[in-house]
Parts: structure tokens; C-alpha cells; sequence
């Protein structure tokens, strides 16, 4: 794969540089917000916090975080910061309860926006010319139109087939020699296993696709490992993050080196904080990622909460580009589940499924309360349904995943194992925890 760049002047900028720009565009954004948000002034005011108080990029400090409550406490548009008439594009989040997160756009947003999807974009293998399939659903949702707008911006054959419909994506795929495509992990993983069932009629190498634009959840390196061999071919994918809080897709995605996700710093100034007490933590640690959106201003994002964990990587990458790196998202400060007083994460789970030949890496986690006590129960595929009848092999089987999450986990959970194809795939983002426990006490 090529190493281009789409704006060396930002992603390869000196430190001091960044930093130094980074710091005019905060001062510039809290002297904005105080200005034209009626919720900003109130709450810097009530912290003390003016744009002169802003004098070095830890002066950050001072400014209160902002979260997810807050947006839905003003739903619909009580945080914007224009008038309606400045706004050219709303789009909202699906919550499972309560309202959902809207955000909005102006005209100057939109095209930043699409400058960051184009720099990842373009980091990722896609250039003028590819041809690339969006299988994100067209919507409220951010992922589509973000990708849409990002990789037009850098000249890329735009087909947006939407999500859906797998016969349909695989025929477009073939027929029109489709090089890239922009999806969820898990839907990506689909596709090639709905082509690969179809192999007999159109063999493999009938699909031309070269990269997988990832993105809006998470995936371990082993999963995308698999995702690979199942298309074959030397397809290569790379893991890109977002929120619609923060534009969408856009804010950080890996390049050829995948050692982490370049952030798109000169919008996006990042801090790790400790969740529970809010402190800030040293550079390097692990913790929850607050970021403060420098250039937004439809709906500006101050010191923002995301509640995903990761740590950030400041040295300069191989690839050229001097931009800090996030580690793939570790897991979600609330996401997060708690067995037995124990913290796991489904990407835990996932990693000690995956490399194991006799299963699929689709599983669901399910979560009971019996006896006044949690029980976890993990379901995951066979490939083969026939080891079903074979009990021997069957129980082998199911103690080696045990051991495998005990030893990643500490705990002992239960292991099902199910028919081929018959764990639900998602289009969208993955649901891979089932939690019952409100159901029993
Ligand atoms: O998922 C934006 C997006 C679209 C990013 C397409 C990348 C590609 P939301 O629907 O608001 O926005 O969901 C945001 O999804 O806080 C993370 O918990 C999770 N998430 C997004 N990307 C990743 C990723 C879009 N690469 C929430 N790895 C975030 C892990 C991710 N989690």
C-alpha cells in the first residue's frame, strides 16, 4: 500500500508548531463561546473562565467538561451557537433511552469536517479514483455522509449502496470492480462471509476490494485479521474512530503502520482523564479520552467526555506524519461490565475467542441474575454444525474457550456453543452483550 498524505502541512507539522496552533484556536474558541452560547457563557462564567485566563494548552484545565447529558437536557438545539439560518445539516445519534444526542453543522463545519475524512480517508489506501462502496446507513446517523463528503473531497468514485441488502452490495461489488469499502467491522466480516457462501457461483477472486475503511466500532487486531483472510486477496483494513458529538467519523483513523489512530489534531485537542475522579492524567496513561473540538462552531464541543478508553502516543510515526496516535479503543467507561464485581469488556471476550479454527468470531454475551448472584454466559458459533453430535470433541471445545476467557477474565463463565449462522448479524453496529439481569433478582 502507498504512503500518501493528504495535508502535509498539518499532519506533519513540529510539535511546537501544533501546539502553538492548537493553543490560538482554544483561546479563540472559549473567547467565541462566550460570545455567541448562551450554555458556554453561563458555565465559564460560573468557573471564571475567560479567554485571557488561557495561556498555556494546560490552562485547558480550567474549563468545565461537557457531556452527553447535556446535550440531551437541551435536546433539541439549546447548545447551538448560530442562529438557525447558519445551519445547513443536522444529525443525531441513536440512544437505546431518553433523547437523542443532536448535533448540527454549519456550512464552515461541514467543510472542515470533510477535510479530516479525507486526510484518514486517504491515510487508509483510498485515493482519486478508487472506487468506494459506503455500506453505513444513510441517515441521522454521522458514519455515511461524513465518509460520503470526505472521499469525494479527494476525487474517490463515491457508490452509496447504504446498509443492507448483502445480495445486492456483493453484485455491485463485482460488477463494478469496487476497490474499497467504508463499514462497521462486523458488517465488513459479514459481507465476506455471505461472498464466501456464494463461491461456487462467484468464485473470490471475481471481488477487486483492496481496503476496508473501518470504523464506528471497535475491533480487536485479530478480528480484522480475520476479516482479511475471509476476503482474501490482500485486503487491508484499518480502524477509524469518531462521535457525532465531534463531527462523526473523522477525528482519528490508522495508517498502512496500524500503531495506533493519527488524530487530526489541529481540530481536535485530546486529554486523558481518570473517569471516576475527572483528574487529568501524565501523557501516555490509559484512561478516558475528553476531547475539545477546535474548530466547530455550529455546535461547539468544550472538554467533551467521550467515556471511550484509550491512551495517547505523541512520538512521530513511521508513515511521515507527526500527528499523536490514539490506541484502538479499549473499551467504554460505561459499556463496561461488571460480573461478579469483576470489569470486562467484550473486547476481552472477543480476544480470546478469536484465532480458534472450529469457531466463527460471532458471539453474544449474556448476562443473568441467579440466586442473587451474576452468571455470564458467552454463545459462540461453530463452524462446523456437525460437532454438535459429537460430544467428546464438543466438550474439548467448549473447556478450551473457558480457559481461555478465565485466563484473559479471571472468572469462570459459562460456554455455549450454537449451530452455524445462528447468532443475529447487524448492519450497523454490533449488539454483543444480552443483559438479563433486571429480569431476576
Ligand atoms: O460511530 C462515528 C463514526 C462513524 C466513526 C463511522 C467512525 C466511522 P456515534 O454513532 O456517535 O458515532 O458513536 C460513537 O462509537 O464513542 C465509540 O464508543 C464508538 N466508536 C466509534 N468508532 C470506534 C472505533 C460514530 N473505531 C461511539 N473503535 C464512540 C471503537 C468506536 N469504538
Amino acid at each position: 500500500m502507498e504512503n500518501r498524505i493528504f495535508n502535509k502541512e498539518m499532519e506533519c507539522m513540529s510539535r511546537r508548531d501544533m501546539e502553538a496552533l492548537q493553543l490560538e484556536r482554544l483561546k479563540s474558541l472559549v473567547d467565541y463561546c462566550e460570545k455567541n452560547s448562551e450554555f458556554y457563557a453561563k458555565r465559564l462564567a460560573k468557573a471564571g473562565v475567560t479567554a485571557d485566563k488561557i495561556k498555556c494548552l494546560s490552562d485547558i484545565e480550567y474549563i468545565p467538561y461537557t457531556t452527553k447529558d447535556d446535550l440531551r437536557d437541551t435536546y433539541p438545539f439549546g447548545m447551538l451557537s448560530v442562529p438557525m439560518e447558519k445551519i445547513v445539516r443536522v444529525h443525531a445519534s441513536s440512544g437505546t433511552t431518553g433523547n437523542p444526542t443532536v448535533v448540527a453543522y454549519t456550512r464552515e463545519d461541514l467543510e472542515n469536517w470533510s477535510e479530516q475524512v479525507a486526510r484518514l480517508a486517504v491515510a487508509g489506501g483510498a485515493t482519486a479514483g478508487t472506487i468506494v462502496q459506503i455500506c453505513f446507513g444513510y441517515g441521522m446517523f454521522t458514519g455515511a455522509l461524513g465518509l460520503h463528503y470526505g472521499l469525494e473531497k479527494i476525487g474517490a468514485v463515491v457508490v452509496p449502496t447504504s446498509s443492507g441488502n448483502t445480495e445486492k452490495q456483493l453484485k455491485f461489488m463485482r460488477d463494478f470492480g469496487t476497490n474499497a469499502i467504508v463499514a462497521t467491522p462486523s458488517y465488513c466480516m459479514y459481507l465476506a462471509e455471505a461472498a464466501r457462501s456464494m463461491q461456487d457461483k462467484y468464485p473470490m477472486d471475481m471481488y477487486k476490494l483492496k481496503y476496508g475503511i473501518l470504523g464506528s466500532e471497535g475491533s480487536t487486531p485479530e478480528m480484522r485479521t480475520e476479516i482479511e483472510n475471509h476476503w482474501g486477496n490482500g485486503f487491508f483494513c484499518t480502524d477509524n474512530y469518531g462521535m457525532s458529538e465531534l463531527n462523526g467519523p473523522g477525528m482519528s483513523g490508522e495508517c498502512m503502520y496500524r500503531d495506533g489512530l493519527h488524530i487530526n489534531e489541529d481540530h481536535f485537542l485530546c486529554e486523558v482523564i481518570d473517569s471516576a475522579s475527572g483528574n487529568v492524567l501524565e501523557k501516555g496513561s490509559t484512561g478516558e479520552l475528553v476531547v475539545t473540538n477546535l474548530t466547530k462552531r455550529g455546535l461547539p464541543m468544550l472538554r467533551y467526555r467521550t467515556k471511550d478508553i484509550t491512551n495517547i502516543n505523541y512520538e512521530p510515526c513511521k508513515c511521515g506524519r507527526t500527528s499523536a496516535r490514539m490506541h484502538k479503543i479499549i473499551g467504554r467507561s460505561d459499556d463496561m461490565i461488571k460480573v461478579r464485581g469483576v470489569n470486562v469488556f467484550p473486547t476481552q471476550v472477543e480476544s480470546a475467542l478469536i484465532g480458534m479454527t472450529e469457531i466463527s468470531p460471532n458471539y453474544l454475551i449474556v448476562l443473568r441474575r441467579e440466586n442473587y448472584s451474576d452468571s455470564m454466559e458467552v454463545r459462540v458459533e461453530l463452524i462446523d454444525g456437525g460437532l454438535l453430535d459429537r460430544y467428546g470433541e464438543l466438550v474439548a471445545l467448549q473447556k478450551r474457550i473457558q480457559d481461555n476467557i478465565k485466563n484473559i477474565l479471571g472468572i469462570a463463565i459459562k460456554v455455549t456453543l450454537v449451530e452455524p449462522n445462528s447468532i443475529e448479524r447487524f448492519t450497523g453496529k454490533a449488539k454483543r452483550v444480552l443483559d438479563l439481569r433486571h429480569e431476576n433478582k
